[in-house]
């Protein structure tokens, strides 16, 4: 039955859908995009998430306490303790337009998590690109201080290293680890940055376009000096804004000698591969 009367709407369609009015509301929408202007900038922020159940509905809500207009997207390796599932549960219940939920086969790590969210975030029209961990050492507090600075740069770094940053309730032992690791990469590698090893941070789209992000060589902790050295390499602007970084309350760390070791050894790999990672 063509255009038939048993879809009064699908009638009304016909009848409205003019040439001229389409061309009307064509119109519109071009003059809608140019005065929302940067008020329609996307801002993802990935969460890489191992047991984090703990954590996962009270930082769903400070984040949107903190901005209501940000996107979340939870990258979880099959957690042990579930956490992929209370994400699908409060995303189906609370936040269906505004988190989601890529869920892996098992621990791959961390490296292989961003590049897995950087690419959804690529493929679903994201201007701005946050990292944060899931277990509240990257107080949401900051999410609109990285905002504000990404307007004028393409890289803001989240440091705990210069004035106005510093690090709570961590040992010695990890501080040094830290504190001497940003040191040992800076010096290798002449970045000029406070904090290279930091997690909580904020890319531009155009940034990770530019990269080749299936030739990333990191995947434990030396995937952000990585992302550092390679947005750096390719003339891109960085700026840090001071952060305090808290250690967990609940949950365990995923720190290991295997990863540690790993830094160690990758900043040599990436300072040899100088001119190879400047291309690609
Ligand atoms: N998807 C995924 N997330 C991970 C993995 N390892 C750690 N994470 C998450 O990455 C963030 C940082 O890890 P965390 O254990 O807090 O490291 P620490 O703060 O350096 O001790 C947290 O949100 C973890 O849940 C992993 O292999 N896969
Ligand atoms: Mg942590």
């Amino acid at each position: 039955m063509l255009g038939g009367s048993a879809n009064p709407a699908a009638t009304r369609t016909r009848v409205y859908a003019s040439k001229e009015f389409v061309e009307q509301q064509r119109r519109w929408a071009f003059i809608n995009a140019q005065v929302r202007g940067v008020d329609s900038v996307k801002t993802l922020i990935i969460i890489p998430t191992y047991n984090e159940r703990q954590n996962i509905e009270p930082l769903f809500e400070t984040i949107f306490t903190v901005n209501n207009d940000v996107h979340i997207l939870v990258v979880d390796d099959n957690s042990p303790d579930k956490t992929y599932e209370l994400v699908e549960e409060l995303r189906q219940s609370r936040y269906l337009d505004k988190v989601f939920l890529i869920k892996r086969a098992g621990k791959l790590g961390l490296g292989t998590a961003y590049v897995a969210g950087f690419k959804w975030a690529l493929s679903h029209g994201y201007d701005y690109i946050m990292e944060m961990d899931a277990d509240f050492s990257h107080d949401p507090v900051y999410i609109n201080d990285f905002l504000r600075e990404i307007k004028n740069a393409d890289l803001v770094i989240g440091s705990r290293y210069v004035s106005g940053g510093g690090v709570v309730n961590w040992g010695v032992g990890r501080k040094l680890i830290s504190r001497g690791g940003s040191l040992y990469s800076r010096t290798i590698l002449g970045l000029p940055l406070h904090d290279i090893t930091g997690g909580y941070k904020c890319f531009r789209r155009e940034v990770l376009e530019s990269i080749n992000l299936d030739h990333i060589k990191s995947n434990g902790y030396s995937f952000q000096v990585e992302m550092n050295y390679r947005t750096y390499l390719k003339g891109f602007r960085i700026k840090e804004v001071p952060i305090i970084f808290e250690d967990r309350r609940v949950g365990q760390s995923k720190m290991s000698r295997k990863i540690f070791l790993e830094a160690i050894m990758m900043v040599w790999r990436l300072r040899l591969s100088k001119g190879e990672l400047q291309k690609g």
